[in-house]
């Protein structure tokens, strides 16, 4: 069975969760708290970066970062089209721009009400979201029902459905009001989410709320 060591949130490993799900592939969640995490930095060979996600293999291997680790899972189950250069490429660079938009929530998250770049970092944030849902916009055939009209599942169905459940419609995201209006702009991809919510219903149901 895979295991999944991470903090109390959805994050950097919900895309794993679903791709788990999909594939009915059995997993366990090792929900760190910070001391534990303190602790499995000091464990040799876990956690190579001292991050998590780390996911331990049915073999016992620990493999880290997230983004590779996505990939490592889409190219043993089939969901990483590679042979075909250019989809690959559109994936990756999809899933870039969803780790680009991450950093940009985060420094504005983290910056503190009362600094002086706090709504610099805003606006820095929902321009960058709004770039982003228009590219995601652009590649998405409108009555596709996977990313980029792809025949069967892939990564980047995964990486969306988990970034679009946790960073956009998600009442409990502390900045939801104000990603809501830029997200209702790009209805060319409103068909293509309610498609994912379906997908992964059974999860976005009883997974409980968390901010991200
Ligand atoms: N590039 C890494 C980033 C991982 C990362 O930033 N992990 C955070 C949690 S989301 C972490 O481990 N923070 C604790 C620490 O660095 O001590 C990935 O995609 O896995």
């Amino acid at each position: 069975m895979y295991k999944i060591y991470y903090l109390d949130f959805f994050g950097r490993s919900e895309c794993m969760r679903l791709l788990f799900d999909h594939f009915s592939l059995p997993y366990t969640d090792v929900v760190l708290t910070q001391p534990d995490l303190q602790a499995l930095k000091l464990e040799q060979g876990k956690l190579e970066f001292g991050q998590v996600p780390v996911i331990e293999t049915p073999e016992g291997a620990f493999l880290c970062q997230s983004l590779a680790i996505l990939r490592y899972l889409g190219r043993k189950y089939g969901a990483y089209p590679e042979s075909d250069a250019h989809t690959a490429y559109l994936i990756d660079s999809t899933i870039d721009g969803m780790e680009d938009y991450i950093n940009h929530f985060f420094k504005y998250h983290m910056t503190p009400q009362d600094h002086p770049l706090k709504s610099e970092l805003r606006e820095k944030w929902l321009s960058f979201s709004d770039t982003l849902f228009s590219v995601l916009e652009k590649r998405q055939p409108k009555e596709a029902k996977y990313f980029l009209g792809c025949e069967n599942i892939t990564i980047a169905d995964f990486a969306l459905a988990a970034f679009i459940y946790m960073m956009v419609l998600n009442e409990a995201n502390p900045h939801y009001e104000a990603i809501k209006p830029v997200w209702d702009k790009h209805e060319g991809l409103h068909r293509y989410a309610e498609g994912l919510y379906e997908l992964f219903k059974t999860r976005f149901e009883s997974r409980g709320k968390k901010p991200f």
